[in-house]
């Protein structure tokens, strides 16, 4: 069990007071009419919701060699066009098919995305976010990538980085995959985002996926590299040195952040974040309030 970071914490209030503000939003707009049971029922579920919350962060998951909460999986998706086939994962219980990058776009059913076309001559791009949280920049990898394919044949993508407040995206980087999972078919490829320029610390709010075609050269004489250089990308040790014909279209399954997303300052709550005696609080005033009702409508038929 990972200890509790700064940033999971963060997360957790963050939710406490999400559900602190909706609670107190109902409580303002239903002091009247028939609201007992209703209220009753919310309170009910507001107190087991956040204490699953406390209790019960998501398990970390260990997959082609990285370690990785679920939590920190891109949550949407915008493709560039949208004209990509959609195929499936294999052994998709090794993923949370609601986290896959599919999942962020609205598809059901642990698919993936296939960028491009397997000749090399089309290029596409998906864009990948948390929802408006920021991935920092911290000490080592900092986002891995899983594509789906089989032993020996990955296929080839690069990754563009959005800092944030930034409207343009950096350029895309092509990196070698690290491992090959068989059970998944998965590839895992790891990106740290100082290789982006990002200072430890700054942080993206956006990610760009896209796949290689055949007239991409990176700027690395090893194959790997920023697009737009001389060389020629190699696939790395997890396949044979050169792309072969075919191996263009890749089949984008995970995009998840190696530690935790966190939501920037300017969409925080300008009040301080409750802590959780304050929600005791509430649900022992919420409680007087049931009995105001109550009272007041044992008055009426009296
Ligand atoms: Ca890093
Ligand atoms: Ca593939």
């Amino acid at each position: 069990m990972p200890e509790l970071s700064s940033d999971r914490m963060t997360h957790l209030e963050l939710s406490h007071h999400r559900y602190l503000l909706e609670a107190t939003s109902f409580m303002k707009t239903s002091t009247t009419k028939n609201s007992q049971n209703r209220l009753s029922l919310t309170l009910g579920a507001l107190s087991a919701v956040s204490l699953a919350a406390l209790s019960q962060p998501a398990a970390a998951v260990s997959l082609g060699g990285y370690t990785w909460n679920p939590a920190n999986a891109v949550t949407s998706a915008v493709q560039v066009p949208v004209s990509q086939n959609i195929g499936i994962i294999s052994s998709p219980s090794a993923l949370d098919a609601a986290n896959t990058v599919a999942g962020a776009m609205g598809v059901s059913g642990n698919r993936l995305v296939e960028l491009g076309n397997s000749t090399g001559t089309a290029r596409s791009i998906v864009q990948l976010d948390w929802g408006g949280a920021l991935l920092n920049n911290r000490s080592g990898n900092d986002l891995v990538v899983y594509e789906s394919g089989n032993s020996g044949a990955p296929e080839a993508f690069a990754v563009a980085v959005r800092r944030q407040g930034q409207t343009d995206f950096s350029n895309f980087l092509y990196r070698f995959s690290s491992s090959y999972n068989a059970e998944t078919d998965l590839f895992a490829t790891a990106f740290d985002l100082s290789d982006f320029g990002l200072g430890e610390g700054d942080a993206i709010d956006a990610i760009q996926i896209a796949n290689l075609i055949t007239t991409d050269r990176v700027t690395g004489a090893d194959g790997q590299g920023f697009l737009g250089g001389q060389y020629a990308p190699t696939t790395g040790q997890q396949g044979g040195g050169a792309y072969s014909s075919g191996r263009f279209d890749a089949d984008i399954a995970y995009a998840v952040g190696l530690h935790n997303v966190v939501r920037p300052v300017s969409q925080t709550p300008s009040q301080s974040v409750p802590e959780p005696t304050s929600i005791l609080g509430l649900l022992a005033f919420a409680g007087i309030g049931v009995n105001s009702v109550r009272k007041r409508k044992q008055q009426q038929k009296a």
